[in-house]
């Protein structure tokens, strides 16, 4: 299995998950600017998109987009549903929350020209932070178990913590915890994301 990633992205969360998962797949580094993988070649005829996260199969079977390849990952691997059946519904239900409401308008946020669009785009993305953390009352987003859903808000909080923004305390915990676990921190280390 390949994974195609680039550092610091939206693709952490599924380097996350398929760590925690106990898939070892060969991490790929792509350079999402010039569009080009570490070995030589254009990441274009990998995958006609351009954009990260892309999971390749042994078999050579693709497939893209966050949402796709965190569910994926989560059936894939008993770690994710620990003898209980698996809420796909709830889990979507978050993945796409995340993908739609926070993750591209933080993006916009960030590359889009104009300050008021930026402003107006990071208050939006705060304000669903706030809302995840009036719905918080579990250990994890759904429920007492760490889930995909979990490795794509950790990243989320991430950037929120680059952009300076300001998020509810309760999200900030969670943010931490989350970022204590050894997955996590495994994740970051193979991405270059902490001090060796
Ligand atoms: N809809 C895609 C969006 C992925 C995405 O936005 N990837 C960003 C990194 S977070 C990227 O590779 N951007 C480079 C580009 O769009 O050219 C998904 O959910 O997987």
């Amino acid at each position: 299995m390949k994974y195609f990633y680039s550092p610091d992205t939206c693709a952490l969360a599924g380097h996350i998950a398929l760590t925690e998962a106990g898939h070892s797949p060969e991490l790929i580094k792509v350079d999402v600017f010039t569009r080009t993988i570490n070995e030589p070649g254009d990441y274009n005829a990998v995958n006609p998109k351009g954009y990260v996260p892309l999971l390749e199969f042994d078999d050579g079977r693709k497939l893209t987009e966050n949402v796709a390849i965190l569910n994926w990952i989560a059936r894939s691997s008993p770690r994710f549903s620990n003898g209980k059946e698996q809420d796909i519904d709830r889990q979507t239900e978050m993945l796409a929350f995340i993908s739609s409401e926070i993750q591209k308008p933080f993006v916009f946020s960030f590359f889009l020209p104009g300050d008021e669009a930026k402003s107006d785009l990071s208050k939006m993305v705060a304000s669903r932070f706030v809302y995840l953390s009036e719905v918080l009352d579990t250990p994890f987003l759904l429920g007492d178990d760490f889930s995909v859903a979990d490795a794509f808000l950790y990243v989320m909080l991430r950037w929120a913590r680059m952009s300076n923004m300001d998020v509810p305390p309760q999200i900030i915990d969670y943010r931490d915890r989350v970022e204590r676990m050894p997955s996590v921190q495994r994740s970051l280390t193979e991405e270059g994301l902490l001090a060796a």
